[in-house]
């Protein structure tokens, strides 16, 4: 990944204070710099306006500091998340209301029942089981979490076990999610760092307002390693970083970064790529479903591999991502089925998908077109 030119290589004191997590008090124990900026974010006002009510959505919940809108378990049941300290779960009870389960879901509180910072939510399905699981961004001195949805309403809070609790442990991590940045076909995770104390360098040495940025591959086996320190020059110099968005740029087949940063100029992360592996890329478009897709379902069967992605418009911090469906599959030339389900409910399989080609699919339609672009993207040119 680099940084304008360079390359990118794929290859303060505990207190305590209490909660009560589904009627069962529960001690629990926060860094005080982290308590006084979730309370001064709940107190601040400009978070409070806009509280309209909503079918089965009281005023007070709704203070989203990131939110999305996603199909967590049987089909055709989207549920809005959100998160504010408690992250709230809403799940869609196909009656025009939305029922909080996050509790009992067990994403509501970290495994050690603390409240999130919370900047960033992402939702990738990292084991490929067909399940979509949460990755959530924490405070400095707070890890970052993932939950593993085992696909019927619970998430385990799994962040102890894919390595990334000591890794997130001592950055202040914002926006990011997951992407499978060396197209092997199992998702990866970058993730924004950046203090929001411009002064925390001379309250607190060692820890610093501008950080490094965080790239973890996936190991295939439920484990992340953090690549950062060989992932190219856009990972060498600090900054404080806020929003992420994910987009293939320059039509290569490998998607891209770009990084909002407080008091600096954007990073644009070019994604060299150049390591073989194959992809497909989607455009959906859709006709009696919303012309965007969005909440549109592709899976993609390639190799001995399963893979899902939605199409939402939220995720990360205060960013848009590519719309397009980005696929890596690793040595396989082709897909053997790509099945999309619409959010109108239609459900259509193309079968033997040739690889290394961005479509475009209209919903009804059986024929796959290819996207069209004012330059040809620079792998067909390099062919
Ligand atoms: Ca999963
Ligand atoms: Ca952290
Ligand atoms: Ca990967
Ligand atoms: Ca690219």
């Amino acid at each position: 990944m680099e940084h304008d030119k360079g390359e990118y290589h794929p290859g303060p004191d505990p207190v305590q204070h209490r909660h009560v997590v589904s009627g069962v008090e529960a001690e629990i124990e926060q860094a005080s710099a982290d308590q006084q900026h979730r309370h001064r974010y709940k107190e601040n006002p400009v978070h409070q306006r806009d509280q309209r009510a909503q079918p089965g959505l009281s005023a007070a919940e709704q203070q989203p500091a990131q939110a999305d809108l996603v199909e967590l378990d049987a089909p055709r049941q989207a549920g809005a998340h959100h998160v504010d300290g408690i992250t709230h779960s809403y799940r869609n009870q196909h009656d025009g209301t939305f029922k909080e389960i996050g509790s009992v879901a067990g994403m509501a509180f970290t495994r050690q029942g603390a409240i999130m910072a919370a900047m960033c939510i992402s939702l990738g399905d990292f084991d490929n089981d067909g399940w979509l699981d949460l990755y959530i961004s924490d405070f400095q001195r707070s890890s970052d979490h993932i939950w593993q949805n085992d696909g019927k309403g619970f998430f385990d809070e799994i962040s102890d076990q894919t390595g990334l609790t000591r890794a997130t442990h001592d950055v202040l991590s914002f926006g990011g999610g997951f992407f499978d940045y060396d197209n092997d076909g199992w998702l990866d995770l970058f993730i924004a760092n950046g203090h929001v104390y411009p002064e925390v360098e001379q309250a607190t040495p060692g820890i610093h307002y501008k950080q490094i940025n965080s790239l973890f591959h996936n190991q295939h086996d439920g484990k992340f390693v953090e690549m950062s320190k060989s992932a190219g020059n856009g990972f060498q110099t600090p900054y404080v970083g806020r929003g992420v968005a994910f987009a293939d740029f320059d039509n290569d087949g490998f998607v891209d970064v770009v990084v909002a940063n407080n008091g600096d100029v954007p990073l644009l992360l070019h994604n060299s790529g150049g390591n073989g592996n194959h992809f497909l890329n989607f455009r959906l478009v859709g006709t009696k479903s919303n012309r965007d897709a969005m909440g549109a379902r592709i899976r993609v069967v390639a190799g001995s591999i399963s893979q899902i992605r939605e199409v939402e418009g939220g995720g990360s911090y205060l960013s848009q991502s590519d719309l397009r469906a980005n696929f890596g599959l690793g040595k396989a030339a082709r897909a053997e089925s790509v099945e999309i389900t619409w959010p109108s409910g239609l459900k259509q399989v193309f079968r033997n998908v040739e690889a290394d080609k961005l479509y475009v699919i209209k919903e009804g339609s059986e024929r796959l077109e290819l996207q069209q672009f004012a330059r040809q993207p620079v792998a067909s040119v390099k062919n």
